[in-house]
């Protein structure tokens, strides 16, 4: 799947704005409510979450559908074109109408989708777009939840909608619309692998297109000068001694794909940027371009105040200046695929991605966040199909970035119940079939440990979430270092594979002080990041730390959050606790490669 793009065969526009917005009372679809204008709107920012921007706790906790609406033009000259309307997200549903019609539907939260809406456009006057979003969460979805359904005293339908992740289940259309335009010959998609051969990088690259398979292929490097071609649909081209993709010295070729039509006129052009790098998981290294590289950073959110999980590009920028101040060379995307717009920033940083898909929560018996009846999570959940779909969608969606080293196919899944190998197992197939070039790993979870875990042997490297000295031996960091240090010897000796910390941390209270380290004060979380570093110093086939959380985030309510998830090293509105300067000493002098 594309980024959109306009170049002088493709135009776009941006959908984004004010659009018109409403809850809906659970009648609107059998209503067929998009017919019309919608009735009854208020205005509602694209992208962003709705959850926050109204002083209504039924908006913010609304479960089930909610309606978006907004007018558009095209452009007469666009008649014969494909025009192309494409969501950047919907979360977790959604699906579209164009002048009453339906085009589109779209389940998963947090991966693109588009439609050709030409025959469904008027040139000669408005348009009308029409989005039902619906956030409803249960066993056959990724993420899972559950929804819980009772009456109120008069008789009315309460629905709660219950989940397993620690989150806030925020809503919306979360990412840009856009509509663009091709010819009807067109590249459909790009595929770009490459390696190195002694001094030669090898660029393999697969064009698939519709309509004409007369293809040209050209190579620019950051200069715009052209430093290879070749022509066909499987093209494998050569580039003396490239300047290859480094971790903080990022470097982007671009891959220029034109569709050559019947005159021998190029009819559609496409450019992809990508890095020359490779990845290899070796005894206990990660190596990037055959290096030993150590991974320094965060376990993040898409998380704002005001915008929830909208695109803020502004937030990004921010953010990766942050990552940076700190010296930290890398994020993983916890805890669902993010922003198509935060994976090119991080391939033009050189900032290194762990990229992984929203199953979250499939535990449900974990501590806090276990519903009342402890079930066994694989014979009760029914999302393997929704999973598989989110990995071939986030493959398909992120495969040509250098940023993205490893995809991670879970987070903190029950690995020790009964039924976990065989629910893994054909998704780590999936993987490893549509990507053979990067290593992934199911992040683990403590109760799958390495006398219970069953699937450990399906992660190219281990990734450990660990919080001994918090969850457990709270106030006895000492006791902790020891179950940590021992603990992680232990995964090395069964399996030895890297071990990656992916991650570890104290919630903390930003401006709560102590002159010794109690628990929620921002020393306490230095001295809880120092005991890890401590354990993690001394074992060499620790191959990366990433601290939970880059910043504090929104979760759901309940008694072990209060006013959201305080772990983070920056506050939510992203100032520096004390662990963010204490971190940063680490950091900064930690290498890239050692
Ligand atoms: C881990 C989860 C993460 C939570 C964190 C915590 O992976 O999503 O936010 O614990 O409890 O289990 O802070």
């Amino acid at each position: 799947m594309l980024y959109p793009q306009s170049n002088t065969k493709r135009e776009l526009i941006e959908l984004n704005g004010i659009w018109n917005f409403k809850l809906d009372d659970g009648t609107g679809a059998t209503n067929r409510v998009y017919e019309q204008q919608l009735q009854g709107t208020i205005p509602m920012p694209v992208p962003a979450s709705y959850n926050d921007l109204v002083e209504d706790a039924r908006v913010r906790d609304h479960v089930g559908d909610v309606w978006y609406e907004r007018e558009f033009y095209v452009s007469e000259a666009w008649q014969g074109k494909r025009i192309v309307l494409r969501f950047g997200s919907v979360t977790h549903y959604g699906k579209v109408w164009v002048n009453g019609q339906e085009v589109m539907e779209h389940h998963g939260g947090y991966t693109p989708f588009e439609a050709d809406i030409a025959p469904y456009v008027y040139f000669d006057r408005k348009n009308r777009v029409t989005v039902l979003v619906n956030n409803v969460l249960d066993f056959t979805t990724i993420p899972i939840g559950e929804l819980q359904v009772r009456r109120d005293s008069v008789g009315n339908e309460i629905r709660k909608q219950d989940y397993f992740h620690d989150f806030f289940n925020y809503s919306g259309i979360h990412r840009p619309v856009r509509i663009y335009t091709t010819a009807q010959q067109y590249v459909k998609d790009i595929t770009i692998r490459s390696e190195l051969r002694g001094q030669t990088g090898v660029v393999q690259c697969e064009v698939e297109t519709e309509g004409s398979s007369n293809v040209r292929v050209t190579i620019l490097d950051e200069q715009e000068n052209m430093v290879a071609e070749a022509s066909g649909v499987h093209a494998v081209l050569e580039i003396e001694k490239p300047t290859l993709w480094e971790p903080g010295a990022a470097y982007l070729y671009t891959l220029k794909a034109e569709v050559i039509g019947k005159e021998g006129t190029v009819v559609d052009t496409y450019s992809e940027p990508f890095g020359i790098r490779t990845v290899k998981v070796e005894g206990k290294q990660f190596l990037i371009n055959g290096k030993p590289f150590y991974f320094k950073g965060f376990g993040k959110h898409e998380d704002a105040e005001i915008h929830g999980k909208g695109l803020d590009e502004a937030l990004n920028i921010k953010d990766f200046s942050l990552l940076k101040w700190m010296g930290a060379n890398s994020f993983r995307t916890s805890h669902y695929p993010y922003a198509e717009e935060i994976m090119r920033l991080a391939d033009r940083e050189g900032i290194v991605v762990v990229d992984e898909v929203a199953a979250v929560g499939l535990h449900l018996s974990l501590g806090a966040y276990a519903s009342s009846n402890t079930r066994n999570t694989w014979q009760t959940v029914q999302c393997q199909e929704s999973h598989k779909a989110a990995i071939k969608e986030l493959i398909k969606r992120d495969k040509n970035h250098a940023c993205v080293v490893m995809w991670a196919i879970a987070n903190e899944p029950a690995g020790e119940e009964e039924g976990a190998y065989e629910y893994f197992k054909p998704l780590a197939d999936l993987t490893r079939e549509l990507d053979p070039t990067r290593p992934l790993t199911i992040v683990n979870y403590y109760a799958a440990s390495p006398t219970t875990c069953k699937i450990h042997t399906l992660s190219d490297v281990l990734c450990l979430n660990r919080y001994v000295g918090w969850y457990a031996f709270g106030n006895d960091l000492e006791m902790a270092g020891r179950v940590l240090n021992q603990e992680l010897l232990a995964w090395w000796e069964l399996t030895g594979k890297p071990v990656f910390l992916t991650e570890f941390g104290a919630d903390t209270i930003q401006g709560l002080t102590s002159t010794v380290p109690l628990m929620w004060s921002e020393e306490y979380q230095c001295e809880f990041l120092k005991t890890y570093h401590q354990v993690m110093d001394k074992l060499d086939f620790v191959a990366g730390e990433h601290v939970w959380n880059f910043a504090d985030f929104a979760t759901k309510q309940g008694i072990v959050r209060v006013d959201g998830n305080k772990k983070g090293v920056f506050t939510r509105d992203r100032r520096p606790k004390k662990a963010a300067h204490f971190l940063r000493e680490r950091y900064q002098n930690i290498k890239d490669y050692y």
